[in-house]
């Protein structure tokens, strides 16, 4: 049986929870992730890997679900606990891939939520079509082809 009170950045509850598959991931997620849910229905998940933005949204799709879009404030504190933990800076599924200058969720939709540092997005380089948390919370457009730590939503 399950620890009612675990965190939702143990590693070895991540594991678990990501490899379960599409058909039970949710109901798995949902027993082992409370303090993740607390900010309502998403579940977030990480098993400390690194990626590119293609491998890393391939992951989180193919897993049934897609990279951690935060929409508030406590989904957005529930990514950067992943990203404390792991000491890495994660990809957002946010992106303006579609429409430079215009950042969306992965189905396209208009931000309702932003938590972007200062000065930011600022397409430096002009290529800069991605998004990744720093381990202060706060969003960085940045390169897709950089290796960044998958966290998923559910
Ligand atoms: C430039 C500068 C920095 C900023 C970076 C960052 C790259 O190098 O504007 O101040 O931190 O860009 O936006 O993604
Ligand atoms: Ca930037």
């Amino acid at each position: 049986s399950h620890d009612a009170t675990a965190q939702p950045c143990n590693p070895d509850l991540a594991e678990m929870v990501y490899g379960v598959g599409k058909m039970d991931y949710r109901q798995t997620a949902l027993t082992f992730y409370k303090e993740a849910t607390a900010a309502g229905d998403k579940i977030f998940v990480s098993k400390g890997e690194q990626a590119t933005y293609n491998d890393a949204k391939l992951a989180c799709t193919n897993a049934g679900g897609q990279l951690a879009s935060p929409q508030n404030a406590e989904e957005n504190k529930a990514v950067l606990d992943f990203c404390k933990m792991y000491k890495v800076f994660p990809y957002l599924g946010i992106n303006d891939l579609l429409i430079e200058g215009s950042f969306r969720y992965p189905n396209g939709e208009m931000l309702s939520y932003s938590n972007w540092s200062d000065k930011e997005p600022n397409n430096d380089q002009g290529v800069e079509d991605c998004v990744e948390m720093y381990d202060n919370g706060k969003w960085n457009d940045k390169n897709c082809n950089e290796k960044r730590l998958i966290i998923c939503e559910f």
